[in-house]
């Protein structure tokens, strides 16, 4: 089986590479894809670079180019729900572009005609990641997603979010994700740990814990893989 592991800063997929160790690399489409083998399973890697349109390139090239048969992004995330903490992980049960509108036109915010506002991830993934959370004695969050072009925050913004599409956490790449996936029929997994809380210290917050969270994220990525391989 063919997996694929996306992230969207180099910074999220680091520690994946360390972890694994020895790879290709190739390039294709203004980007690198690292292509190595972990026990039975055939991995692919890659960062797309930040935002939903990069992100749903990568996702294109990683399925169409490289034939992932399933795809897995492990990143970092502000928290939107008061009960999510910095390096807490969550786990996406769908995903919403917050920042898409055409309510002008009567629609509801991030639908636009012939789509759906909220992509479901795939169950079987989704269960795939409690059992490993529960066999490590992790706590695993879910909750829905809400991905736009923008690095949020500023407390209103984030209050609006949350109300607007009951999300737990925001970024900026796993609807794009999403959206290719469901297209395509590949299931998709989004995690992400927390590296701030979306409001007015974000920015410092996400530089003093991109990289703790991005590991955090990238562990339970990698623990998720004995249990791909074996289902
Ligand atoms: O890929 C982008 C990164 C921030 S932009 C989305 N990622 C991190 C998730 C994220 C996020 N998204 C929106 C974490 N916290 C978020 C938040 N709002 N509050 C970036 C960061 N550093 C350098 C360049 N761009």
């Amino acid at each position: 089986m063919k997996i694929a592991i996306m992230g969207a800063m180099v910074e999220e997929i680091t520690p994946l590479l360390q972890r694994f160790g020895t790879y290709e690399t190739r390039e294709f489409a203004n980007n690198k894809f690292y292509t190595l083998k972990y026990k039975n399973l055939d991995v692919v890697v890659a960062y797309s670079k930040i935002g939903k349109v990069n992100a749903a390139l990568t996702a294109s090239i990683l399925i169409n180019k490289f034939g992932a048969q399933k795809l897995l992004f492990s990143g970092v995330a502000g928290a939107v729900s008061d009960e999510l903490h910095i390096g807490e992980l969550i786990a996406a049960s769908g995903l919403v572009q917050h920042d898409l509108d055409i309510t002008a036109f009567g629609h509801p915010h991030g639908f636009v005609p012939e789509g759906k506002v909220l992509i479901k991830s795939d169950e079987r993934l989704l269960s795939i990641a409690k059992d490993t959370a529960n066999s490590l004695g992790l706590s695993l969050k879910e909750g829905v997603i809400a991905t736009g072009d923008q690095f949020i925050c500023e407390a209103s913004k984030k209050e609006w979010i949350k109300k607007t599409f009951d999300a737990s956490a925001i970024e900026m790449e796993g609807a794009g994700v999403a959206f290719v996936c469901d297209a395509l029929g590949v299931p998709f997994f989004i995690l992400r740990a927390i590296s701030d809380a979306a409001d007015a210290k974000a920015g410092f917050d996400f530089d003093e814990f991109l990289q703790s969270s991005s590991k955090i994220s990238a562990d339970f990525i990698i623990s998720m893989l004995e249990r791909l391989e074996r289902s």
